[in-house]
């Protein structure tokens, strides 16, 4: 079963300046900033009582994000829902008929195994699957 939703990712252009905006808009700065390499990602956290917040801006011009920003703009570019046992919950949904972009989970930030949902299966929006890593 798919648990809380773990966070609300938002695509930016420019990190510093979406940080400023989001830490006057919640009142708290940005508990961490973090690169996923792999991902050709900066993001940054915010936490708002048991809400999450993930800015997410690109490294690179290969990045999901710049590609997403170039078709798309700016704005919310996936939910992410907690999973206790992300490997059970693949299979499942694979056995539902979801199309997975990974095989395998794979690192994220903030210390979390993930897994991506193609949107085009779900109404649009990108679901991720995040699993605390033990
Ligand atoms: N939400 C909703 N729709 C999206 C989307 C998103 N985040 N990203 C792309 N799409 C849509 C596009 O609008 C496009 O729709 P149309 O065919 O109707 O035009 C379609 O999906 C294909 O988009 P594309 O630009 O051609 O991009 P790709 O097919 O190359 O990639 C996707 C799309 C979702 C497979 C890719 O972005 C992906 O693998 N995402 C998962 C990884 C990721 O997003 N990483 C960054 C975040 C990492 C982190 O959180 O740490």
């Amino acid at each position: 079963m798919v648990g809380k939703i773990e966070h609300i990712g938002i695509a930016v252009k420019d990190l510093d300046a979406a940080n400023e905006v989001y830490s006057k808009l919640l009142g708290v700065e940005p508990y961490k900033s973090e690169g996923v390499e792999s991902e050709g990602v900066m993001t940054s956290f915010f936490q708002t009582g048991v809400n999450k917040i993930e800015l997410l801006a690109a490294t690179n011009s290969d990045s999901a994000i710049a590609k997403f920003i170039d078709k798309k703009g700016e704005g919310i570019h996936h939910i992410a829902f907690h999973v206790d046992d992300i490997y059970a919950e693949m299979d499942r949904l694979r056995k539902e008929g979801f199309v997975l972009l990974n095989e395998e989970p794979k690192m994220g930030a903030d210390n979390k195994l993930i897994c991506f949902v193609h949107p085009k299966g779900t109404h649009g929006v990108l679901v991720e699957l995040c699993q605390e890593r033990k």
